[in-house]
């Protein structure tokens, strides 16, 4: 690591009001390490909100003219996408399907992974498939932790209380109540399968706070969890040989005569040749949104983001649940430029770095739930004048050096080694310099609605991870995202295994794509048509 750092000195370029801010960062460190700033009221905590969080501002937002969610405000970027047009017509043949399976899972990251795991143990057969590979997702980018409450200080009981807190008492406590109940078994579950969790010497797993929880429950693997998850489950689809075909997106999805699910309309994302596959039942868990970039913001997603799932399901007729909610993870990075909107994981807060604005002073408690703390570093910057400016943004410190005061020497080097090197890369010794943070779009919080058992308002079309909604309520704690993945992605696996084997599920005949132009004719009425070909798939990043 030194050497990477010596040889990156160069490359970073501070400006002389960053200097000057972080002279006065260093010359207060001590006093801060020990300060311990209060928490806000819940007064404080609502007004905050509503005056400076992206949620909330409303001219970001349109409201939906079609569909089961007709007349609620979404961000606008997907209000176009939602009302868009399929890339297929309704009169496409769909006689001779290149695919036939039980169980068609769309989305490879950690819950179409998990989903495939259960379906393929309940003696289905499963396929994945995934417009980029499988692991390209954002699990594979998730960091800081996975909750489970398996201390004996803990109880399920407790996590539903932060959880349900956290989340301003919006989520739907059946699916809360699974979430927290099933945690303890998922991390043990996940244990099982080789994920190498931080552990002390006779095995006792490590936990942590994070942003809202009331006890230390947070299992991490360094701040590589998501990436250690995904490996894992990667590892086992693959043993199992479980068919994975990647580089090809789900473009619509099919119904049978009944307006069930029974498959999909695949495109090859190289050669743009479209694909069936047929199904008796269908799981989304094609993940998240933060490559629409909602109101400009930066996004720790990975490429993929691009809300393909809800597009889908809400042309089908699925529900969606809060899907004007979003997160944006307090700490994105701010500079260098070069990893612009890259997560900088709650850990770090959590391991005790506080979050400081450009005279030296601490200005909030760091461990606020994620909207209240990414509130709160808007108005810093923005209504207080308090942020530090880069070439292309503003941001507050996060003191990093202060997690070796805290813990002792080498703490950040054990517990945060990917943060570590990633600042590394551009010349930055996290050890001995803060770094500067913004908000960045980082989870959806609302998405598809579901029942306990994972199935949508279509039948036979499950969907878990990300593009669910209605789990967190309205805002998401740290390390309850890689648990419903796992929690919620098993229960889908299962339970559409199941049904496959019954006479509920889809019968494979009279297969149907008249849904498109029922949606179609809808728009029309409606004035609504935005005419953009959706799901978009990938961003574009060109004019
Ligand atoms: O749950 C998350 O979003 C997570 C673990 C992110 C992080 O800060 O590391």
């Amino acid at each position: 690591m030194t050497e990477i750092l010596k040889r990156k000195e160069a490359v970073k370029t501070y400006t002389e009001e960053m200097k000057k801010s972080m002279e006065k960062v260093g010359g207060n460190r001590q006093k801060n390490v020990g300060f311990e700033p209060g928490r806000m009221t819940a007064g404080e905590k609502e007004k905050l909100l509503a005056t400076y969080h992206p949620d909330y501002m409303e001219n970001e937002f349109e409201i939906l003219k079609v569909g089961k969610n007709k007349g609620e405000k979404v961000p606008k970027e997907l209000a176009a996408l939602l009302q868009g047009k399929s890339a297929v017509k309704s009169d496409f043949d769909l006689s001779r399907p290149d695919y036939d399976t039980d169980v068609l899972i769309i989305g490879g990251g950690g819950a179409g992974a998990a989903a495939a795991i259960e379906a393929d143990n309940a003696g289905a057969s499963v396929m994945i498939v995934t417009k980029l590979r499988i692991g390209d997702a954002n699990t594979m980018m998730a960091e800081g932790g996975i909750q489970a409450a398996d201390k004996p200080n803990d109880s399920p009981a407790v996590h539903f209380l932060d959880a349900y807190g956290g989340g301003h008492f919006a989520a739907k406590k059946e699916l809360l109540y699974k979430l927290v109940t099933e945690a303890p078994e998922a991390v043990k579950w996940l244990n099982s399968l080789g994920v190498e969790f931080d552990k002390t010497d006779d095995g006792t797993m490590i936990t942590t706070h994070g942003g809202g929880t009331s006890r230390k429950r947070m299992h991490a693997a360094k701040d590589y969890s998501g990436a250690e998850i995904m490996r894992t489950l990667r590892d086992e689809v693959l043993n199992r040989k479980i068919p994975v075909v990647d580089f090809t997106a789900a473009v619509e999805l099919i119904l049978d005569e009944n307006g069930s699910a029974a498959g999909a309309v695949l495109m090859n994302m190289e050669t743009r040749e479209f694909l069936v596959a047929k199904a008796k039942t269908v799981i989304l868990a094609t993940g998240g949104a933060g490559r629409l970039h909602y109101q400009g913001f930066p996004t720790s997603n990975h490429y993929g983001a691009t809300a393909d799932g809800l597009i889908l399901g809400y042309r089908a007729g699925a529900k969606l649940l809060y899907a004007d909610t979003l997160q944006y993870h307090p700490t994105g990075a701010a500079f260098p430029v070069q990893i612009f909107g890259a997560l900088v994981t709650e850990k770090v807060r959590s391991l005790g770095a506080k979050l400081i604005n450009s005279e030296g002073e601490v200005f909030m408690h760091p461990l606020e739930t994620r909207d209240v703390a990414a509130a709160s570093i808007i108005r810093e910057c923005n209504a207080r004048n308090k942020g530090v400016h880069t070439v292309n943004g503003v941001g507050v410190w996060l003191d990093t050096p202060m997690i070796d005061i805290k813990h002792g020497e080498g703490t950040i080097e054990k517990r945060i080694p990917a943060m570590l090197r990633m600042f590394g890369e551009y010349g930055i010794d996290i050890r001995k310099e803060p770094i500067l943070v913004y908000p960045t779009l980082h989870y959806q919080n609302g998405g598809i609605d579901i029942t306990p058992e994972c199935e949508t308002a279509v039948k036979n079309l499950f969907a878990a991870g990300e593009v669910v909604g209605g789990i967190h309520g309205r805002n998401r704690l740290m390390g309850n995202s890689l648990l419903d993945i796992i929690v919620f992605g098993r229960n889908a696996g299962r339970n559409a295994a199941n049904r496959s084997k019954t006479g509920e599920s889809a019968k494979n005949e009279n297969l149907s794509l008249s849904h498109i132009d029922a949606f179609e004719n809808e728009l029309k009425k409606a004035g609504a048509q935005s005419g953009i070909t959706s799901p978009v798939l990938l961003p574009k990043y060109t004019k």
